[in-house]
């Protein structure tokens, strides 16, 4: 993309209304504009991140046997009110009628729905275990949207939810889940910690949250030691063996982490070394059992003929919230420092003198290479304005072109997160970064 011609409204100024560093940084960074309470619209550059998040959480789930689909935004109250949740839900829910007067909702969640595709369509146990996923936006009338992206009202969510014949078999789904997200927390450059949570209005009796670790995280959080080493990740465990499975979920399980250090004093007996930090919750984990299945009507025919109801889990993945999130952990006082996998452009080309034909001829042969890879700061801005975007908008690599390295074709590469820079030929700097 070429800066000169693309939305990306940068701001010099700290917008008053952002209390912390992610969402003051997506609006300095054009990344997102606030349209309506709580909700927000995606520039170019905020949307090219949000992809690339949802592309990392998508070949996991996939690499984990999950099915992706897609189902709709909007759902029928009727079906919510097979399960007793359109009563119980409360205000947080968007309420809404059609010109005939059908009670219809924005959806929250998705369990309702995908537990009545599923019964239309799955008659054996021979059919089971299955997984099905979607990434799709979700409406939650939040009383008070704060924030950003963070706590938003309408948010981009991954949901999946397993189906399997029994306890024993939900269990490994559930396993399986959670060695999904850790390799998605991972390669996100986040360092997660899954903590045992109460399951509240989702429902059910085995739940985890995944906290990231941000200095700014909106909860207090106390965790073993053990957890900032990542070392069990790896290739160590498979997700299509049981044992792999069990082994990895006994080491998550095995150190503890609370949000309330008084909670459960027991378990910290055994912890060696208790660490305090400040935590952001990006993905929550639900084995609920039969509480959808049963009331709605799903089952399907047992290896004995007998019809029984499939056992169920949900997880979900704020991917909007991630990107707030990764901001948190990744950020200091120039701008955002974007991890390489998820960085909107891989590189900035600054040109330092736009209209000089050297660098112009240099800048435009770069920028072709990339294959829209980079971002071309072609604007007739002064260096010091270029850098400091280039900074602000976070991309991991700068590479710098004035007119008298130019000259000689040699360019400056920067790396955003050390701020080391070099001088080398321009195919030097391409050989690193293509
Ligand atoms: N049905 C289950 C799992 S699929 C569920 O809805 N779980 S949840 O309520 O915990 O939401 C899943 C994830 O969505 C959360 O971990 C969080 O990262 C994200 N999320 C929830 N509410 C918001 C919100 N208001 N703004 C942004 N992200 C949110």
């Amino acid at each position: 993309m070429r800066l000169s011609h693309s939305l990306v409204p940068t701001l010099k100024e700290i917008p008053a209304e952002a209390q912390i560093a992610s969402h003051r940084l997506m609006l300095r960074a054009g990344l997102v504009r606030q349209t309506a309470a709580g909700i927000y619209a995606w520039l170019p550059a905020g949307l090219r991140v949000l992809t690339a998040i949802g592309q990392i959480v998508r070949e996991e789930q996939n690499a984990a046997g999950a099915q992706e689909m897609l189902m709709p935004t909007i759902q029928s109250a009727e079906l919510w009110r097979t399960s007793g949740r359109y009563d119980a839900y409360g205000p947080e829910m968007l309420r809404l009628k059609d010109r005939h007067g059908r009670d219809l909702l924005y959806g929250p969640t998705n369990e309702e729905m995908i537990t009545d595709i599923f019964r239309s369509s799955v008659k054996s146990y021979r059919e089971l275990p299955q997984n099905l996923y979607h990434i799709q936006w979700k409406f939650r009338d939040e009383v008070r949207p704060r924030f950003g992206v963070m706590r938003g009202r309408e948010f981009l969510m991954k949901d999946a939810y397993s189906f399997d014949l029994d306890y024993e078999g939900a269990v490994v789904s559930y396993r399986r889940m959670m060695l999904a997200y850790m390799r998605t927390f991972q390669r996100l450059g986040l360092k997660a910690i899954p903590m045992a949570a109460e399951s509240g209005p989702i429902g059910g009796n085995l739940s985890h949250e995944f906290i990231i670790l941000a200095p700014t995280g909106e909860s207090a959080v106390y965790y073993d030691a053990a957890f900032e080493k990542n070392d069990y990740m790896g290739d160590a465990f498979s997700h299509d063996s049981p044992a792999d499975l069990e082994r990895f979920f006994a080491l998550m399980t095995g150190s503890y982490a609370a949000t309330d250090e008084k909670h459960d004093a027991g378990a910290w007996a055994d912890v060696a070394e208790k660490r305090e930090g400040r935590g952001i919750e990006v993905g929550h984990i639900f084995y609920f059992g039969t509480k959808y299945s049963e009331p709605m009507g799903l089952s399907v025919a047992g290896p004995d003929g007998r019809s029984v109801a499939p056992h169920m889990g949900s997880y979900g993945i704020g991917v909007s919230r991630l990107v707030g999130a990764i901001i948190e952990a990744s950020h200091d006082e120039a701008g955002i420092i974007w991890p390489d996998s998820v960085a909107p452009w891989r590189a900035a080309i600054l040109n330092l003198k736009s209209g000089d034909a050297t660098c112009d001829a240099l800048c435009e042969s770069l920028y072709a290479k990339f294959a829209g890879q980079a971002l071309y700061d072609d604007r007739a801005e002064r260096a010091g304005a270029k850098f400091a975007d280039a900074d602000l908008m976070g991309h991991p690599w700068q590479i710098i072109v004035g007119p008298r390295g130019a000259a000689t074709g040699m360019v400056e590469l920067k790396r955003r997160a050390s701020g080391e820079r070099v001088e080398m030929p321009v195919d030097a700097a391409l050989a690193k970064l293509l």
